[in-house]
């Protein structure tokens, strides 16, 4: 298998994650897209992911997967330990619930906020922005920050008693924070707490020492 990717970039991020999680990474080989050059919207790119952004899996057959919720599901069935799109009819609803809940209210919050209302990109490749529906969105994601707050209030991870793909969702919403330097609310006591305790998971820990170490790349 092969997986188009940014190695720092906090959707990429949630599939390395996941990968890590699975134990699966020999079993693939990462191709780096260079989102700063604008590759990702090539058209040798796009034909592989017709919404030309990353991550991408591409199978042994030549089937292309985007989406990393959709390449997640497809790593979960590869095989079977850990599962992090849940066992149960129960919680495989309860699971994609809060991984879309969190792309919704935080990640691609952030995402809009990042190429909106900041220089994302750069010129070249952000050709149309539109910084007051930037703006609305950061205002979301910290509306987001504050549910998932009380979530975690009440739980030890962001779908119930386990980890899953909902707590990496999360994760990926708060390496695009660290980004683009939105911090958690101070109040939000549980979701920091949760977050500490995610970043001792050597999957995550791994992670974010690549995404750290390029952050000043992304700014540059
Ligand atoms: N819904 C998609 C998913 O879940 O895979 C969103 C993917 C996405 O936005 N990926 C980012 C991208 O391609 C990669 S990164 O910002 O995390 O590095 N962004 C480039 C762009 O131009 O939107």
């Amino acid at each position: 298998m092969k997986i188009y990717d940014w190695p720092t970039g906090p959707y990429p991020a949630r599939v390395r994650i996941a990968l890590a999680e699975k134990n699966l990474q020999s079993r693939v080989e990462f191709v780096t897209v260079n989102l700063w050059k604008g590759e990702h919207k090539k058209p040798d790119f796009l034909a592989k992911n017709y919404s030309g952004t990353l991550p991408v899996l591409e199978l042994e057959d030549g089937t292309f997967i985007a989406e990393c919720t959709a390449i997640t599901e497809y790593l979960d069935a590869l095989d079977g330990a850990p599962t992090l799109t849940g066992r149960t009819a129960r919680d495989k609803g309860l699971i994609h619930m809060m991984s879309k809940r969190a792309e919704l209210e935080l990640l691609d919050a952030i995402s809009v906020y990042f190429h909106h209302a900041t220089p994302g990109l750069g010129p070249d490749v952000e050709i149309y922005q539109n910084a007051e529906w930037g703006l609305r969105q950061r205002d979301k994601a910290l509306r987001g920050m504050r549910y998932f707050d009380a979530v975690l209030k009440t739980q030890p991870f962001v779908a119930g008693e386990r980890f899953s793909m909902a707590d990496i969702t999360v994760i990926g919403g708060l390496i695009f924070a660290a980004i683009v330097k939105l911090s958690v609310p101070a109040e939000c006591n549980a979701l920091q707490a949760w977050y500490a305790r995610m970043q001792e998971r050597p999957s995550v820990k791994n992670q974010l020492s690549i995404s750290a170490s390029s952050e000043s790349r992304r700014t540059d």
